[in-house]
C-alpha cells in the first residue's frame, strides 16, 4: 500500500504539471486568435519646403492621398508644413517623405 501511495502522489503531481500549462496554452492561443483590433491612426507633421502657393498644398496632398494607407492630408503653405494621418499598418513615414520628394518639393528632415 505504501509503495501504491507513493506512486500515486507522483502520478497527480506529474498530471497537475502536465494539464496547467496545457490549459494555460490553450487560453492564450485562444486570445491570440481573436482578431486584432484596427491599428490606430498616426499622425505625421513633416516641414515642407518649397511651397509658394495654395496649389502647391495641393499637388502635395493629391500625391499623399493616392498612398494606401494615407487617410487625411492638410498641408500649409505659409508655415511650410504638412500634416498626415496614416495607418500605420499600410504605409510609414519614410514612404509619405518620399511621396512628398517625388512632388518636386524638399523635406529637410529625414524621419
Ligand atoms: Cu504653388
Amino acid at each position: 500500500m505504501i509503495t501504491l501511495r507513493a506512486l500515486r502522489a507522483p502520478c497527480l503531481a506529474l498530471t497537475v504539471v502536465l494539464v496547467v500549462p496545457t490549459l494555460l496554452a490553450t487560453a492564450l492561443a485562444g486570445c491570440s486568435r481573436e482578431p486584432a483590433a484596427p491599428s490606430a491612426a498616426a499622425t505625421l507633421e513633416l516641414r515642407v519646403e518649397g511651397m509658394t502657393c495654395s496649389a502647391c498644398e495641393l499637388t502635395i496632398c493629391g500625391a499623399l492621398t493616392a498612398l494606401p494607407g494615407v487617410t487625411s492630408c492638410a498641408a500649409s503653405q505659409p508655415d511650410s508644413k504638412v500634416t498626415v494621418v496614416y495607418e500605420p499598418g499600410k504605409t510609414n513615414p519614410a514612404q509619405i517623405t518620399a511621396a512628398i520628394r517625388a512632388t518636386g518639393y524638399e523635406v529637410p528632415s529625414t524621419p
